[in-house]
């Protein structure tokens, strides 16, 4: 009982800084995030032992919740190679990353002291998997973020169990018990790996009283001011994760991270081979960049630890691209509207350079329409090649910006997507970035 009390006064904390911050230090505390673009995604957990959906093969009755568990003594991570994964990761070009420390089946990757149900204790790999990797990621600079499941199917005080089995109703005893457990688990992960990101999921089964959604936003940034709550906390989040759709517009807040696999699956699924071409995710995170987001892309390891072959090569061709464009993604802002430039842009801070990322073999010159501000040089990104252009159609009476061509030769084309930049005379008005 006494440890019951202890647990609820955690929860309950009162009186946060978090509560009283500001928008200038929410815009502060939100920068790195801003300026990362890019994460990567990882699902890893004993679902890859059979190669199958992730905690919804046995909630939606694809496989008995007994077999689904028998994985659990398939789960190896015998040729886990933490450091060999950040570098991987470092190398895409992402910024930060976000692992399952548990999800929705209830397999904790570290050894939880609130149950039993833990890779340590109940699988071959026999150890804890977080914090190797949180040490890799951190030794490579790299901001680490936690994936964990508010819901929890395995748990025995949580009420929904499969789709079409619950294990209660209406107990707020029991519902107590699991908030302790859940509120255990966060207390935990926060003292020992400090995330740097909470990726929360699976709080659409209840509301944010009942999850004390509030109180877990400010228990989470006492415990570490500047730590990053995704949206997923029931309205007490500080960005959005638009899921496997890319926007067609700009997502209404500052904030926004695509959560996006590379095939059809978060986790390692053999069957599933269709994966998105390296092409397609380069411009998709073009796309995600040029409307002032961040791209998350998933990788799905196997039980073993290995990265599937397929997931390795899109994120080498990835790395290639990214650090070629590094000036163009890193630290910049949304671009300019689609009636100036027909496709994504972004540009830096001061607004003074204009990134037009090119992603398709240009029949004459690339054209921007209507911009007012004037151009002063233009060069292709990561080559450095300086590029003619001239202004047509602005008579010296009419206040009509004209038409701006530039050269692009083919020769100076990427293999992927190309990205030219045009320094500017005065800044793009901020009315004007998407
Ligand atoms: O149910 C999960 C799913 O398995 C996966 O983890 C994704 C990742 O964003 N989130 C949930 C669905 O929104």
């Amino acid at each position: 009982m006494k440890k019951a009390f202890f647990c609820l006064g955690l929860v309950l904390t009162t009186l946060s800084a978090a509560a009283q911050e500001t928008a200038e230090q929410k815009a502060a505390r939100m920068q790195w995030f801003s300026d990362a673009k890019l994460g990567i995604f990882i699902h890893y957990g004993i679902y890859a032992v059979n190669g199958i959906g992730e905690s919804w093969s046995f909630h939606n009755g694809q496989i008995s919740y007994e077999n689904y568990m028998k994985q659990l003594n398939g789960f190896t991570a015998k040729k886990y190679d933490p450091v060999a994964w950040a570098d991987l990761i470092a190398g895409s070009g992402a910024k930060y990353t976000v692992i399952t420390s548990k999800h929705h089946d209830g397999v904790a990757l570290y050894d939880t002291k609130m149950n039993d149900l833990n890779v340590v204790k109940k699988t071959p790999a026999k150890r804890d998997l977080l914090t190797p990797f949180y040490k890799a990621i951190r030794d490579k600079g790299l901001k680490a973020g936690l994936y964990f499941s508010l819901l929890d199917w395995s748990h025995p005080d949580y009420p929904n169990f499969l789709r079409d089995k619950k294990r209660y109703d209406n107990d707020s005893l029991r519902w107590n018990k699991y908030l302790m457990f859940l509120n255990g688990q966060l207390d935990e992960i926060a003292t020992r790996f400090n995330p740097d990101l909470w990726w929360f999921d699976g709080d659409w089964e209840f509301g944010a009283e009942q999850w004390k959604a509030k109180q877990i936003r400010e228990k989470l940034l006492n415990n570490n001011p500047n730590t990053i709550i995704n949206s997923r906390l029931q309205g007490y989040g500080d960005y959005d994760t638009p899921e496997n759709g890319v926007p067609v517009y700009r997502p209404a807040s500052p904030w926004w991270e695509l959560c996006m696999t590379m095939n059809d699956s978060w986790g390692y699924q053999p069957t599933d081979n269709n994966y998105k071409t390296p092409n397609q995710v380069i411009r998709i995170f073009a796309d995600c960049i040029g409307l002032g987001g961040n791209l998350l892309l998933d990788i799905g390891p196997k039980e073993d630890g290995t990265i599937p072959d397929e997931q390795v090569a899109i994120l080498k061709k990835l790395g290639r691209w990214t650090s070629k464009h590094s000036e163009a993604i890193y630290g910049t802002v949304a671009g300019v509207p689609r009636e100036w430039f027909a496709g994504p842009s972004t540009l830096s801070k001061d607004r003074k350079k204009l990134y037009l990322f090119i992603d398709s073999k240009p029949i004459g010159q690339v054209v921007v329409k209507g911009m007012p501000n004037k151009v002063v040089s233009a060069w292709v990104v990561g080559k450095g090649n300086p590029l003619n252009f001239n202004v047509m159609m602005k008579p010296w009476w009419s206040s009509n910006p004209g038409l701006l061509y530039i050269d692009v030769p083919e020769d100076l084309l990427d293999e992927q997507v190309t990205v030219i930049c045009l320094s500017l005379e005065t800044p793009v008005l901020e009315q004007f970035v998407k």
